[in-house]
């Protein structure tokens, strides 16, 4: 027998919340390549190549050794024709042609700096783009009319693009923790997003709220930001209800509990010397003498950080915690199996089944996956 034949064959589910996703994988090389092509297909509102890009690169995020040839890849699913060229191109030449292109084009690295801004999305990017903006620095120079979320944006812009790292989240953690217990005692706090998922850095922290007595949670939301405010300790908030659901989701939100889904995108001012000393924070006196209104420097006390707060009623906490846990593929992949393969309706607040037309309730996540006929994936596993 020749060595290929005995290679066992991989067996890969082609769900991604079917598979166990590590953090650290062996293939990066190749997956960040078709990432730089699903985030262009993005960039240019190509959201169905952008995601078979995606799954594509998800897959061999899963693969327990690195690809060597185009053997390797046999059997396994959401490769596409044009996924599989780029790596084939990889394989043979260690690049791909269609990679350094869109890597090195005008445009992509222009969508790329402008939605690298807080409060910028892909349209208004892409409308910039065509205005002839091209980074940040023109959103000044040429004095572009900004919101008030893009101002921040464009204040804070190198710290928003400096990553947070686990001990900036951990002192966060510290922060908004004394925060929810001082406005609501016995509330629960869960960091969730990548951080949960283990990883090392995020662009943001994610925190998720909840108190056992359900209904304690409604109105928290401001109690909390101005708590934060009155401690000088937000630099930026704006609370919306959460839109997320009713835009994509279709109808698994039960209508009675439609606002009580409250969300803050903020700001926080982190002060580094908590990051140097203890993470108590009794001293309150966050006056470091830098509050000139313009860019920090990396001589300044503090620093900003992206802080996303999320309060759910207690009776939608686990799938608040699925849903906010990601990876976003997760996710999508989790919704998608939920309505291709067992006719449910799955969102961040409710799991719908249209055959039993009735909600199906759940404690934990656990019970979530068991409710969708899925073995249980941890957090770290998730990272799709
Ligand atoms: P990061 O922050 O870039 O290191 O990575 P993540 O995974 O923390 O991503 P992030 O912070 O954008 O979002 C955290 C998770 O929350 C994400 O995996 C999916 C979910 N998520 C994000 N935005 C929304 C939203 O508007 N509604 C809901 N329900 N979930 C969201
Ligand atoms: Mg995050």
């Amino acid at each position: 027998t020749k060595p290929s034949e005995v290679t066992p064959a991989i067996l890969m589910k082609s769900y991604a919340c079917q598979r166990r996703t590590p953090l650290k994988h062996h293939n990066s090389v190749l997956t960040d390549a078709l990432e730089i092509l699903a985030l262009n297909a993005e960039f240019t509102k190509n959201e169905g190549r952008s995601v078979a890009f995606r799954r594509a690169a998800s897959v061999l995020k899963a693969l327990p050794r690195g690809v060597r040839t185009m053997d390797d890849l046999k059997d396994l699913p959401c490769l596409g024709e044009h996924s599989l060229r780029v790596i084939k191109e990889i394989l043979d030449a260690g690049t791909s042609s269609e990679v350094e292109w869109t890597r090195q084009s005008e445009q992509f690295q222009a969508m790329k700096a402008l939605t690298g801004v807080f409060g910028v999305g892909v349209r208004t990017a892409d409308r910039w783009f065509r205005e002839g903006l091209r980074n940040h620095l023109d959103l000044i120079h040429k004095s572009q009319k900004l919101n008030r979320a893009q101002e921040a944006g464009v204040q804070y812009y190198n710290d928003l693009n400096t990553p947070v790292t686990k001990k900036e989240a951990m002192v966060i953690t510290v922060i908004v923790e004394k925060a929810v217990n001082d406005v609501l005692p016995g509330a629960i706090i869960t960091l969730t997003g990548g951080f949960r998922r283990g990883k090392e850095v995020g662009h943001d922290v994610d925190f998720l709220i909840t108190h056992p007595d359900e209904g304690a949670e409604e109105k928290l939301m401001p109690k909390i930001v101005n708590w934060l405010e009155d401690q000088g300790l937000l630099l930026y908030q704006k609370t919306t209800r959460n839109s997320y659901l009713e835009n994509k989701d279709g109808p698994a939100r039960p209508a009675c509990n439609m606002d009580r889904f409250e969300r803050c995108f903020s700001i926080f001012k982190l002060e580094r010397s908590k990051l140097d000393s203890d993470t108590r924070i009794e001293d309150s006196s966050y006056n470091s003498g830098v509050t000139d209104g313009t860019q920090t420097h990396s001589g300044s006390t503090w620093r900003a950080v992206r802080v996303d707060l999320v309060v759910s009623p207690y009776s939608q906490f686990a799938f608040a915690t699925l849903g906010w846990t990601g990876s976003k593929l997760f996710e999508r992949e989790l919704r998608r199996w939920a309505g291709q393969e067992k006719g449910m309706s799955l969102s961040s607040h409710a799991l719908y089944d249209s055959k039993q037309q009735r909600y199906l309730p759940a404690n934990s996540e656990e019970e979530i996956f068991t409710l969708l006929g899925l073995e249980y994936i941890p957090p770290s596993e998730r990272n799709a």
